[in-house]
């Protein structure tokens, strides 16, 4: 029994360990696909709506995109919009001519946040006015594109502190109680239930 606890945990480690090396957990997130406009684009004249389009629906919880320009100003306006994996918002006619900032902050299908940006440059400058400057109150603070590593970090814990008390707590159960711990010594195998003995019988 005692054997078998510490092969549980071995393999939770392992598990733990894999999912922080490879790209385990982001594989789970929504993957942004595209951008409209493009990354990187020249526009001579500004978007009506910027869209970042994702590889699956999207919960529409709490979304945010903002599009800030090289004034520091923001010229998004309204409310995001979540339409499945989609998520957008209006735009202002732009003003200086420069590079424009398109930020989002979206909550993945499996109710991750995700976030991250992209950019554009206005090649002509318009004739359009901003919104308030975008730092000031704003969440977007970071800045930085991508998730944060301490939400790596903390999933990690989470998992590796889930399947160790898993191991642990199926381990003893499974000991003290005899055959009584059925239900989590299933999730070894048909094995375990074979060795089942019922001294009731014959
Ligand atoms: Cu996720």
């Amino acid at each position: 029994m005692i054997r078998r606890t510490f092969g549980a945990v071995a393999i939770a480690l392992l598990a733990a360990g894999l999912a922080v090396l490879g790209a385990g957990p982001a594989a789970a997130h929504s993957i942004l696909v595209s951008v409209d406009p493009a990354d990187g684009a020249q526009l001579s004249a500004g978007p009506a709506r910027v869209t970042f389009t994702f590889n699956e629906n999207l919960q529409p919880s709490f979304p945010s995109v903002t599009v800030v320009g090289p004034d520091g100003n923001l010229w998004s306006e309204g409310q995001p919009v979540v339409d499945g994996p989609r998520v957008s918002i209006a735009v202002r006619e732009l003003g200086p001519a420069g590079k424009y900032t398109m930020a989002y902050r979206v909550t993945s299908a499996d109710g991750h946040p995700v976030s991250g940006t992209r950019s554009f440059t206005l090649t002509t400058a318009g004739h359009g006015t901003p919104g308030p400057k975008a730092n000031a109150g704003s969440s977007s603070g970071g800045g930085s594109g991508g998730v944060p590593v301490w939400v790596f970090i903390v999933g990690a814990v989470v998992l590796f502190g889930g399947g160790l008390a898993f191991a642990l707590l199926g381990g003893k159960r499974a000991g003290s109680d005899g055959p009584g711990g059925g239900s989590v010594r299933n999730h070894g195998g048909p094995r375990v239930r074979r060795r089942r003995r019922q001294p009731s019988k014959r």
